[in-house]
């Protein structure tokens, strides 16, 4: 059986059942910090569950950052807010908007994540970002040990 792992820059951390995070701390737009996870073989994350959340927020603790970019916005302009692989937000299993958002109507096309929740903002904006990559399903089969111990003979 051939098992490739998935391309993996430096500074990943591994959370098991979850996937691989990475705070990229240099400020970015949304465009650039998109481009920047593409780049590495991830996308910027896409939050699937509360534990999920909460991964990203202790990120963030650590980091003593208060604002990342993740992987949603509104593509046409129009609050209809979806991932970046096009799944309407609230198909994510975690839509929990910070309170008094989304708020941008006319002008907030990009989506942000801090610990109390979602939020739209300018895309021009910068923020660092949390980029994410989930082990492919095939390595899942073998156990995500598994999967960790390849990674980290590479
Ligand atoms: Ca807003």
């Amino acid at each position: 059986m051939e098992v490739l792992p998935p391309q993996r820059s430096e500074g990943y951390e591994f959370f098991p059942g979850i996937g691989y995070y990475k705070l990229h701390t240099a400020s970015e737009n949304f465009v650039n910090a998109s481009n920047i996870c593409r780049n590495e073989g991830a996308h910027l994350a896409i939050i699937n569950s509360e534990e999920e959340a909460t991964v990203l927020t202790k990120m963030l603790q650590k980091g003593e950052y208060d604002i990342v970019w993740v992987g949603f916005h509104d593509p046409r302009k129009n609050r209809d807010f979806r991932t970046i692989f096009g799944t309407p937000l609230n198909e994510t299993g975690f839509s929990k908007w910070k309170k008094g958002q989304p708020d941008g109507a006319s002008k907030q096309f990009c989506g942000y994540f801090d610990p109390e929740g979602l939020g739209d903002v300018e895309c021009e904006a910068t923020f660092p970002s949390v980029m994410n990559f989930k082990p492919l399903p095939t390595l899942s089969l073998l156990g995500t040990n598994y999967l960790a111990f390849i990674l980290s003979m590479m």
